[in-house]
């Protein structure tokens, strides 16, 4: 503990002599809320289905025991990984997750089916984000859900949609903290289409439908979630880029970027401010594609500091809900969600510990020489000090030394479910 303060103290000088206040970071950094992915702690299963084959594209590999099959156990999971990060954060909810012992099908879904989770979180200080699930549900079976051209199956999702709106609103209003709704379609062709539009012409009425009406959304941004391909939808898939920005940026809705969701040389860190230009809010999913839309583990690699530094230096990070998107079923459950989150956080606390202002007038005075040199310099500037500081004084395991707990947890817990 002593060294971690000395380490601190010699970290704050090196900082304060490049114009930035360590203390003052730290403090601006405990404001910022990240929003866990519920799935990563039972692989997308859920609690409405039983039994229930996951779909949609997507694949969970890996088969690392102790996954929570309840919704007890998936809140222990929950309590331990949070306690190991430091700030109080939000939990993105699935619509599977419901808790309820009702006979409850996606299009009759309310908000007293989550009533224990807004609970939950009240408990904790922690928000709650809204996600209608549009997979695995055989009405999804055909590979198309809102852009179906079966009407029957089009209403079906509609309905749910319109129902999780109003349940991100419960989320928003109950907790004081406004949530972000995502929706996301898995629908595509695995082969080459005719009809490239009317799939798309048929998702944008549906979506009109399900913002339709009345519903107060003072406490709730909703988002609508692009992507490139999905397993068995590789050569057309409805909801495009294109197709979502235009949609969020005419309809006033957020775009929701996930780092998995787009061409392997694109990357999200400079969509998040084109794409604000046009938007009043966006939705981030962080993740890390392994060559392809895989959902590993966030990393401190180039894209994630690139994000942080995305939103800190242009202060869109106000703007932005920070969730998390990543399954791994190969390793421990609890140390995936701890790595990844500790990581955003971490880079977020590495992009504010820039003296920004200084390195925007080296930029606009035409200076690229001081810039590169800068950049490069703060590569090796000890964050590293201030990140094991900011643990330490909000209570939570300094380095490594979260491992051990993660262990322990695992023996006395997983291993025996
Ligand atoms: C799928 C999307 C989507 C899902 C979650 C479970 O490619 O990224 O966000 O991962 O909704
Ligand atoms: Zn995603």
């Amino acid at each position: 503990m002593e060294n971690i303060i000395k380490a601190y103290e010699l970290a704050k000088e090196a900082y304060a002599s490049i114009g930035v206040d360590t203390d003052a970071v730290m403090e601006q950094l405990k404001k910022i809320k990240i929003s866990l992915h519920c799935w990563q702690g039972d692989d997308i299963a859920g609690f409405l289905f039983k039994d229930q084959a996951l779909s949609g594209g997507i694949q969970v590999t890996g088969n690392y025991p102790g996954a929570a099959t309840t919704v007890a156990e998936l809140r222990q999971d929950l309590d331990k990984a949070l306690s190991m990060i430091p700030g109080k954060h939000k939990l993105s909810l699935h619509a599977i997750y419901a808790d309820t012992d009702e006979k409850v099908d996606l299009d009759e879904l309310e908000p007293k089916h989550f009533a224990t989770w807004v609970e939950w979180a009240k408990e904790r200080g922690m928000g709650l984000d809204f996600n209608p699930t549009c997979f695995s549900h055989p009405m999804a079976d055909s590979g198309f859900t809102i852009s179906s051209a079966d009407e029957k199956v089009r209403k079906f999702w509609i309905e749910h949609c319109r129902r999780s709106r109003i349940i991100g609103e419960y989320f928003g209003r109950e907790l004081g903290m406004k949530a972000a709704t995502n929706f996301w379609f898995p629908d595509g062709y695995k082969d080459i289409p005719v009809d490239r539009e009317a799939p798309r012409a048929r998702m944008m009425t549906a979506l009109d439908e399900v913002f339709a009406g009345d519903i107060d959304e003072a406490n709730n941004t909703n988002a609508i979630e692009s992507k490139v391909f999905g397993i068995g939808a590789e050569s057309y898939t409805v909801g495009s880029n294109e197709f979502c920005l235009g949609y969020a940026s005419t309809r006033k809705k957020a775009v929701c970027l996930d780092a998995g969701h787009f061409h392997p040389t694109e990357v999200i860190s400079d969509k998040i401010p084109t794409v604000l230009l046009f938007t009043d809010e966006l939705l981030l999913h962080v993740s890390r594609p392994v060559r392809w839309d895989s959902d590993h583990v966030v990393i401190m690699d180039d894209e994630l500091v690139a994000i942080a530094q995305s939103l800190v230096r242009t202060g869109l990070i106000e703007r932005t809900h920070i969730g998390l998107d990543f399954f791994d079923a190969s390793i421990n459950r609890i140390a995936a969600w701890v790595i990844g989150t500790r990581n955003m956080i971490k880079a977020l606390l590495r992009a504010m510990l820039e003296p920004t202002e200084a390195m925007k007038k080296l930029e606009l005075g035409g200076d690229y020489t001081s810039r590169l040199a800068m950049m490069e310099e703060l590569k090796s500037y000890p964050f590293a000090a201030v990140w094991d500081y900011y643990c330490m004084t909000m209570g939570v395991p300094v380095r490594e030394s979260w491992l051990k707990e993660v262990k322990e947890y695992e023996q006395e817990v997983l291993l025996k479910r």
